[in-house]
């Protein structure tokens, strides 16, 4: 088998024992890798309602068949197990020198079980797996963790540690990477932290598999030089993810104070030009000539490594617009090893539940130094309040009562993305229908149903574009797995990425084998929720019902008067569960499970819920 090792590695920290296993060829081509692999292993090996914090969840970090192979952008992993977050399937995506080593170390999956009787960390090299205490760095945030082990082991060597936050289990903890990597959002750093594993240190000495060597290095080489002149072209690294920061605003759609509001004022002072005039250095992840990752030094000279995400939900959503305090908010979720996403969003519900008299507290919007504090908290889980925050706003709205949770700005759990949709209806199906919670990495549809369609229109056109985005995102490069800015950023074509594969697996695929991949994959994903909700309604795939307040809508600007229709909303979602293939609950047929070979998955979730026909 070409393309993949063909193996993977199963380490069980509770006996202390592990073991190479290989998979089948019919494994690899039906699920690829990285998200793919994951979902599969994830359905077939856990029992329904397990404790996703608890010794029987597994930790993934999954890689595709053209992971780690020097073409554009290919530095990433995927790392995934049940989420705590949200309780269905998690994972995230993170660039990682893991990526080359761990396959070239001949695995292209490495899984996780059990859970350690005291803090440790695994260093694999090739076949050898060594468990080695972590009572040193325990404790601490990964930047030290990072350093102490880059000390040891030399900086080539594949590094991935969890901070305090993961230690302590916040919901939201990822998991880190190469001093400014940061990945699953939806609390895969606290799964780690369940079994006790501070970090993974890997190595490899081998080669990675590829059918046609000479025709991958040339392509390879050549591509990753052209992808370099591109953004050279088109100046997009200058200000990178945060170019975008001031069109949002400008068009309303920014998360402003818990989204209540869209624009603001001050807002320039967090936009991509600003970022970049206080750029003091720039990182990125392996194998990428387009390197976007800006850092700046924050408010108490420390440097951090900003994206618009980041810089939006820690700064225009808690009313903070001095970029430096944002930087430092940013380098204590790095540290801690927290999500700034959903850190984001749980301290602005806070504000908001305090300003709305829902419940008492002193934190106010725009108060840094309190944030500052209230993040220590949560990564401590300190005192009723860290538990709380610790725990997300969907789990505190549901404390608090009084009808909060339509301002608990989250889809299944996990906090939104930085995209402010009371007027954006496609976007907010995106929201709505992504799998692994509110995350705009499924379908980034915002700037084309802002540049190409009628904004507040509820079109088919629109369920179309979703679907046609979370094949091309979530499935293909989610499974591939490599870095999806060269496409979406720069204008790479999608065409590259079969040719890629090709020249690695030895196969003859096309875009559309990559679309069928992307639906097995969605479907599975559904499934694994179904099972672990049998009573699974379409309900679930709203997004907050702030966006359908009309309360809520904006006074002035824009979109002044606008606000989503439910019932409109609602005929989308429809349109979307059509096109899938889905029924009108959201899961997916028998007939949609035959197309996409999941006769024994469709079996399975049968015992749960019977599907339609
Ligand atoms: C991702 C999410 C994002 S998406 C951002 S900024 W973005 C936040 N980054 C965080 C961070 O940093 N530190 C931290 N403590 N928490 C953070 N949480 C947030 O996590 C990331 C880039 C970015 S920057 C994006 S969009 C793209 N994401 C990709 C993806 O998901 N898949 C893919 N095949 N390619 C991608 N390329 C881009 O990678 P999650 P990274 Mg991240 C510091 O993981 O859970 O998916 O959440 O990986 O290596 O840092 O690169 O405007
Ligand atoms: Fe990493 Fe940015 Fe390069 Fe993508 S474009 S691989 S996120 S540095």
């Amino acid at each position: 088998m070409f393309g993949w090792n063909g193996s993977l590695l199963r380490v069980d920290l509770t006996t202390k024992t592990y073991h190479k296993e290989p998979f089948t060829e019919d494994f690899a081509h039906r699920w690829v890798g990285g998200r793919g692999f994951a979902v599969k292993i994830l359905w077939d090996e856990l029992k329904p309602n397990i404790d996703p914090l608890g010794p029987e969840n597994k930790f993934i970090v999954s890689l595709g068949p053209i992971s780690g192979i020097p073409a554009p952008n290919t530095g990433k992993a995927v790392v995934a197990a049940k989420s705590p977050m949200t309780g269905g399937y998690g994972d995230g995506n993170l660039g990682t020198m893991v990526a080359e080593q761990l396959r070239k170390a001949g695995y292209d999956l490495l899984i996780v079980e059990g859970k350690s009787s005291s803090p440790v960390y695994l260093y694999i090299k090739d076949n050898n797996v060594e468990f080695l205490p972590a009572e040193e760095i325990w404790g601490k945030g990964s930047f030290d963790t990072n350093a102490w082990l880059y000390e040891k082991y030399g900086k080539r060597v594949g590094v991935l540690n969890i901070g305090q936050a993961g230690e302590n289990m916040v919901l939201y903890a990822v998991v880190r990477s190469m001093e400014g990597r940061a990945g699953g959002r939806t609390g895969m750093g606290a799964v780690m932290g369940s079994k006790l594993l501070k970090a993974v240190v890997v190595e490899g000495t081998g080669k990675i598999p590829v059918a046609e060597p000479e025709l991958m290095k040339k392509i390879g080489v050549e591509d990753l030089k052209k992808v370099h002149d591109i953004d050279k072209k088109t100046r997009w690294s200058v200000q990178g993810t945060d170019a975008v920061f001031s069109w949002l605003n400008d068009v309303a759609a920014l998360p402003v104070r818990n989204f209540r509001e869209t624009h603001h004022r001050d807002a320039w002072k967090l936009d991509g030009e600003r970022l970049n005039e206080a750029r003091v250095a720039t990182y990125g992840c392996p194998n990428c000539t387009m390197h976007c990752g800006i850092a700046i030094r924050d408010d108490e000279g420390r440097e951090t490594e900003m994206d618009y995400e980041n810089i939006a939900l820690l700064g225009s959503n808690l009313g903070i617009f001095e970029l430096k305090q944002v930087g430092s908010l940013n380098y204590l979720c790095d540290d801690y090893g927290m999500d700034t996403m959903s850190a984001g969003g749980t301290l602005a519900f806070y504000a908001d539940a305090v300003a709305h008299g829902i419940i008492e507290g002193d934190f106010r919007f725009g108060d840094a130094q309190a944030a500052k504090r209230l993040l220590g908290m949560t990564a401590r889980r300190e005192g009723e309040l860290g538990n709380m925050l610790a725990d997300g706003s969907l789990r505190m709205a549901k404390k608090f009562g009084h009808d909060s949770e339509a301002y608990a700005m989250q889809v299944k759990g996990l906090e939104l993305a930085a995209y402010n949709c009371k007027f954006i209806p496609g976007m907010a199906l995106a929201f709505g229908t992504s799998p692994i919670g509110a995350h705009h990495k499924e379908a980034w549809i915002i700037s084309y149903e802002l540049n190409h369609t009628v904004r507040g229109s509820y079109g088919r056109d629109k369920a179309e574009k979703v679907v046609e985005l979370q094949r091309i995102r979530g499935g293909m490069f989610e499974s591939l797995v490599s870095c999806r800015f060269p496409w979406i950023e720069l204008g790479w074509d999608l065409e590259n990425y079969p040719k890629y594969f090709n020249a690695a697996t030895g196969l003859k695929w096309t875009l559309e084998d990559f679309w069928n991949l992307g639906d097995r994959i969605y479907a599975l994903m559904k499934f694994f929720w179904v099972r672990e909700i049998p009573q699974w309604d379409r309900t679930r795939d709203y997004p907050p019902m702030a966006w359908f307040d009309k309360a809520n809508a904006d006074k002035k600007g824009p979109i002044a008067g606008k606000i989503l229709e439910r019932k409109q909303y609602d005929e989308l979602l429809s349109h979307y569960y059509d096109i899938r293939g889905w029924d009108e609950r959201g899961i997916p047929t028998r007939k949609t499970a035959e197309r996409l070979h999941l006769d024994d998955e469709m079996k399975e979730v049968e015992k749960f819920t019977r599907l339609e026909s």
